[in-house]
């Protein structure tokens, strides 16, 4: 039976081997629930880049730019790091490629390229995820984004729902870690939104009067698709269908 582990943050990673491995990268907050977000609206693909002025001079090559740095979006570019950026018509991003930097979404995506499939979840595409590691029948590992090297619950959370989808066909029982957030995972299924209230990164969102953006990422299945990275590019992999979106009206 293949097993799931959870690196807690990209500094952990030479820890892990990640050949023969898929990585799941997770950033619910929010990098990842934007890429997904950013697919399942028509986005052709995305660039992920570490650096910032390597994402805006891609806008010479008829990119949309996006990015953020500690949560605000930078200058000079299109867009933010906000899942309603591709919502709101604002911008329009269907048929777009897209340039992103984040603080450290992309750069977790970068970090584990070494793994068999790179796999860009969230909570918006979970049961996506999971069925689509099923399929694949090879080792996980998720690696949690963070927050600038550091343990973050959000992604964790992922971690542990991930593997509580994946008990019956999954070894989830011999990582400390994945136990971890199985545990984290049944303590905030109640109420996800007021246990995350107490996470470092929502009272930083909240700040930025940015707490609508974290409700619309911890929605579960909202979007039927798989973004893989892939030499340096982030697209729908060959194996999923079109995008489908759960609800109505997230135009607003
Ligand atoms: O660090 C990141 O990659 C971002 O997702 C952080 S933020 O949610 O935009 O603040």
């Amino acid at each position: 039976m293949p097993a799931l582990d959870i690196c807690f943050s990209p500094e952990l990673l030479p820890l892990f081997d990640l050949r023969g491995r898929v990585a799941v990268v997770v950033d619910i907050l929010r990098a990842t629930s934007s890429i997904v977000t950013a697919l399942a609206q028509g986005v052709t693909h995305l660039l992920p880049f570490s650096e910032l002025d390597a994402c805006r001079a891609q806008a010479a090559a008829g990119y949309l730019t996006a990015a953020e740095r500690d949560g605000r979006q930078a200058e000079g570019v299109d867009l933010g790091n906000s899942p309603y950026g591709y919502l709101n018509g604002v911008v329009p991003v269907r048929g777009r490629g897209v340039a992103i930097t984040t603080t450290n979404g992309t750069r977790a995506l970068h970090l584990s390229a070494a793994a068999d499939a790179t796999l860009v979840g969230a909570f918006l595409n979970l049961g996506a995820v999971a069925r689509h590691v099923q399929e694949l029948g090879k080792d996980v590992v998720v690696v949690c984004a963070g927050w600038k090297g550091n343990f973050c619950l959000e992604d964790t959370l992922f971690g542990g729902a991930l593997a509580a989808r994946l008990q019956a066909s999954f070894d989830t029982i011999s990582s400390d870690a994945t136990l971890a957030a199985l545990d984290l995972w049944q303590a905030a299924q109640p109420d996800i939104i007021s246990y995350l209230l107490k996470s470092a990164h929502v009272r930083r969102l909240n700040h930025l009067e940015a707490h609508k953006d974290m409700e619309f990422c911890l929605r579960q299945d909202e979007y039927d698709l798989v973004p893989v990275f892939e030499a340096g590019k982030i697209a729908l992999g060959p194996h999923v269908g079109v995008a489908a979106s759960r609800s109505a009206g997230l135009n607003s």
